[in-house]
């Protein structure tokens, strides 16, 4: 077991009740929060439900960097929506045009070794500063603001250790993709990945945190960073330093695993079409030809980032077959380009400058052409989050992405001729925080009509009469489950967005899922999810679970579920089952019945749950399988959610 480890220490600090067994659920205090406006009404929805007149946390910041587009009035909505109920409860409020969350978190208000949970997966940015700092659903991060400690599977740590230093061209994005080629995204569930040795040192903040941010595609349950001089460094160009603390692990540590990554033997890397762990090096792509490129998102949009692509463009055009969208992470990060003459150099290259935030990251714009190529310094490249079915998403570097963007075909910076950009960090950053509004009690909470209730679940039954509704294969993610892009402005309304849920599964003239659900669920049975492995994986949206749950689903079962979305699914009030024999999984079809007798009964009595699986043709078998759950998880389930107890 993992001994003397960073990630332990912060834990022991703040260590509440529960188990120090890995595996085993433990609470812990949280200091900081943070939300994003995609997740956030939901959110603040809740937190208004569980009548809490002020957030107990040291600070809970409210950020719009999502829906931004506002094309019809929803988006809007939900900005004034956040901003006044967030005002009277003491959260700061981040207007759209700020940036990104993590970015702007890291930069503005994150501290070495305090913990911080967000409403979204990306949150782990954050251990790029040496902070715990853990992705959630909406729901417990309400929770968290209300005071109550956050629980996670006690962890085991892995330890990477870096030795080396990055060669030119080579970046910290590479180290990531590298790492999500040796460990996958599915698998890692309740680790916590630790980096340690001399390599770390020749890491910048921003470029730790591009790792820890993409950290998250391995489905672990944070990343994290010593605090050492380069924090320390980072946070006074911020003109923070008080709040630095140098932090470590003991320099005898044990750790569960150890990888070891020469960053001297880092070459630069992509992860090609659907999976951000499906990489190779970008020299066996060479020569392919690009469309798009687009460069930003919170795990390449800071200053570093952008400032080396300026450089590498300066005085250069881009292909003529390729667009090049640019997407700068904070205000801060846009205003430094546009004083030192970066921005000139990039819009003269031939960049189209995007508006700050997530946009085409999450599908906001910048769908690539049916059949064509886009290269993106993204974190995520699922089957249809750019807007485009089909899509072709490979993700790399900003070097990478620019030497590319320059050639028109795929291109290795390393091999490309191209002058190295001598970066320097700026002395100090510009800094202007009066665009975060500070709370002040006492105003109105602006609910415009496109803001609807969160829907609460029922009780569990004593018997659940089940119907397969679907049965999908392994690596669903929540873009499988509830896509984003053009549908993310309804987050706000579930009926609505509920609509599309399972949507890329639907079949041209077939009854969607939703429809297929909703009549099950009229019809007073219980729609159940069937899946293979790593169920779950990508975003923290607990629309995932609150959509499935309005259209009557009561169980998901598969081979493994992610951990914030099985957290999801108990808050919602949806059983999240596993299979006690996977090969179970190859017996069930599609509309098959599957009755859970006495289900309240089992689960009162534990985690082994039976069901009688009736096929069409009228033969029957028990299955077995074993519930996700602790005795706490078992009792949200019998009310039927969180928000019911
Ligand atoms: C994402 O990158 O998928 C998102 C959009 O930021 C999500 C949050 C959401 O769905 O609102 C995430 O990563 O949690
Ligand atoms: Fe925004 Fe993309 Fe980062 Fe999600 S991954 S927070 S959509 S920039």
């Amino acid at each position: 077991m993992a001994r003397g480890t960073l990630t332990q220490k912060i834990i022991d600090a703040h260590f509440v009740s529960g188990s120090r067994t890995p595996g085993e659920p433990a609470a812990i205090r949280i200091d900081q929060t943070l939300t994003q406006d995609a997740t956030g009404t939901m959110a603040y929805l809740e937190l208004e439900a569980m009548k809490i007149p002020r957030v107990k946390t040291e600070l809970s910041v409210s950020y719009v960097d999502h829906n931004m587009m506002q094309n019809g009035p929803e988006n809007r909505n939900d900005h004034l929506y956040l901003q006044s109920v967030g005002a009277g409860k003491g959260v700061v409020f981040s207007p759209p045009g700020n940036g990104i969350c993590h970015q702007l978190h890291l930069e503005r208000f994150g501290i070495p070794g305090k913990t911080l949970i967000g409403s979204d997966s990306h949150t782990p940015t954050g251990g790029g500063i040496g902070m715990l700092a853990i992705g959630a659903g909406g729901l417990d991060v309400a929770l968290a603001m209300a005071g109550k400690p956050f629980r996670i599977p006690y962890p085991k740590v892995t330890g990477v250790k870096l030795t080396g230093k990055l060669r030119p061209f080579c970046a910290a994005k590479d180290v990531i993709l590298k790492l999500l080629s040796i460990l996958t995204t599915k698998g890692n569930v309740g680790t916590i990945v630790e980096y340690f040795g001399p390599g770390v040192a020749t890491l910048s903040v921003p470029q730790r945190a591009t790792v820890t941010n993409m950290g998250a595609e391995l489905g672990v349950t944070t990343s994290i960073f010593p605090s050492d001089e380069a924090t320390k460094e980072f946070l006074k160009r911020q003109k923070r330093e008080k709040d630095f603390k140098p932090l470590a692990a003991d320099p005898d540590a044990e750790y569960d695993r150890v990888i070891e990554i020469d960053l001297g033997s880092i070459v630069p890397m992509a992860a090609c079409p659907s999976s951000p762990d499906n990489v190779k090096p970008v020299a066996e792509l060479a020569g392919m030809k690009v469309d798009q490129v687009l460069i930003g998102s919170c795990t390449n949009g800071g200053f570093r980032d952008l400032a080396v692509v300026a450089g590498l463009l300066k005085g250069k055009h881009i292909s003529d077959h390729v667009t090049l969208g640019i997407a700068p992470g904070s205000r801060q990060t846009l205003e430094m380009l546009a004083r030192n003459g970066m921005l000139a150099d990039l819009v003269a290259a031939g960049a189209r400058i995007l508006e700050v935030g997530c946009g085409p990251c999450i599908g906001q714009g910048q769908s690539p052409a049916d059949g064509t190529v886009t290269v993106r310094t993204f974190n995520r490249n699922f089957a249809g989050r750019s807007g485009t079915k089909g899509d072709q998403s490979y993700l790399v570097s900003p070097e990478t992405a620019a030497a590319t963007a320059l050639a028109g075909v795929f291109t290795d910076p390393t091999a490309a001729g191209l002058p190295e950009v001598a970066f320097a960090e700026p002395e100090e950053y510009f800094i202007d925080d009066g665009f975060f509004k500070r709370p002040v009690p006492g105003g109105e909470i602006i609910r415009k009509p496109t803001i609807g209730a969160p829907p609460a679940n029922t009780p569990l039954p004593e018997d659940l009469d089940g119907v397969a509704v679907i049965k999908v294969g392994d690596k669903i993610t929540t873009d499988h489950i509830m896509p984003a892009g053009v549908h993310l402005k309804l987050r706000s309304n579930i009926p609505a967005y509920s609509k599309v849920v399972f949507e890329s599964f639907n079949k041209p003239g077939a009854p969607t899922f939703a429809e297929r659900a909703a009549a099950l669920r009229d019809a007073g049975r219980a729609g159940v999810i069937v899946a293979r492995d790593s169920y779950g994986q990508g975003s923290s949206r607990e629309h995932a679970a609150i959509c499935p749950m309005y259209l009557g689903i009561k169980a998901v079962i598969a081979l493994a579920i992610e951990r914030i979305h099985r957290a999801n699914l108990v808050n919602f009030g949806i059983l999240p089952l596993v299979f006690a024999n996977p090969a179970d999984y190859d017996l069930i079809d599609e509309n098959d019945s599957l009755f859970f007798s006495g289900i309240r009964k089992q689960l009162e009595k534990g985690n082994r749950i039976t069901a009688e699986l009736r096929k069409a043709d009228g033969t029957e078998k028990t299955l077995s399988f074993e519930a996700l759950l602790s005795e706490a998880d078992r009792n949200t389930i019998l009310a039927g959610g969180t928000l019911n107890q």
